[in-house]
C-alpha cells in the first residue's frame, strides 16, 4: 500500500518537470524589443513593432497574435498599389533561421484595431503571439513617443524615425 501512495506523486512531479523542459527544448524564437507608437486620443488603432530572431535551425511562422490592448489585432503588411501605400491583413510572418522577421513602420506590423485606451508612452501592454512551431509567446510591449515630420524637436529621443 504504502508504495503506491509514495509511486503516484513521484509520477506526477516527474510528469510536471518534463512538461517546462520539454517547452524550452523547442523555444527557438527570441522576440527583440517589442514596441509600439503611443497614440493621440482620438485614434483608435495602433499597431506593434518588433524583431523575431529564429534561434533554431527549422523555420517558423508567427501564425497570429491577440491581446486585451484591442477589440482586434491582426497581421499586416503594407504594399505599394497604383503608388499608393496601403495596408493589408496576412496569414503568416515568415522567421527563418538567420533571417529575422523586422516588424516595423511602412512595413510588417501587428496591428491593433480599435484600441480600448490611448496608448501613453512609457507604459507597457502584454501580446501574446502565436508560432506555428514554437507556440504562445507573451511579450511586452513599450510604448514609445511619436516621432512627427515637423514636431521631432518635442521628443525625447531620436533613436526611432517614422521613415
Ligand atoms: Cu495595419
Amino acid at each position: 500500500m504504502n508504495i503506491k501512495l509514495i509511486k503516484l506523486p513521484t509520477l506526477s512531479l516527474l510528469l510536471a518537470l518534463s512538461a517546462p523542459v520539454f517547452a524550452a527544448d523547442t523555444t527557438t524564437i527570441k522576440v527583440e524589443e517589442p514596441w509600439a507608437r503611443e497614440s493621440p486620443p482620438t485614434v483608435t488603432n495602433g499597431a506593434a513593432y518588433m524583431t523575431l530572431v529564429n534561434t533554431g535551425k527549422e523555420a517558423d511562422r508567427l501564425v497570429g497574435a491577440s491581446g486585451e490592448v484591442s477589440a482586434t489585432v491582426e497581421l499586416h503588411t503594407h504594399l505599394m498599389e497604383d503608388g499608393v501605400m496601403k495596408m493589408r491583413p496576412i496569414k503568416a510572418i515568415e522567421v527563418n533561421p538567420g533571417e529575422p522577421a523586422v516588424l516595423r513602420p511602412g512595413g510588417l506590423h501587428i496591428m491593433l484595431i480599435g484600441l480600448k485606451k490611448p496608448l501613453v508612452a512609457g507604459q507597457t501592454f502584454p501580446l501574446r503571439l502565436r508560432f506555428e512551431k514554437a507556440g504562445e509567446m507573451p511579450v511586452e510591449v513599450k510604448v514609445r513617443k511619436m516621432e512627427l515630420g515637423g514636431g521631432s524637436e518635442h521628443s525625447g529621443h531620436q533613436v526611432h524615425k517614422a521613415q
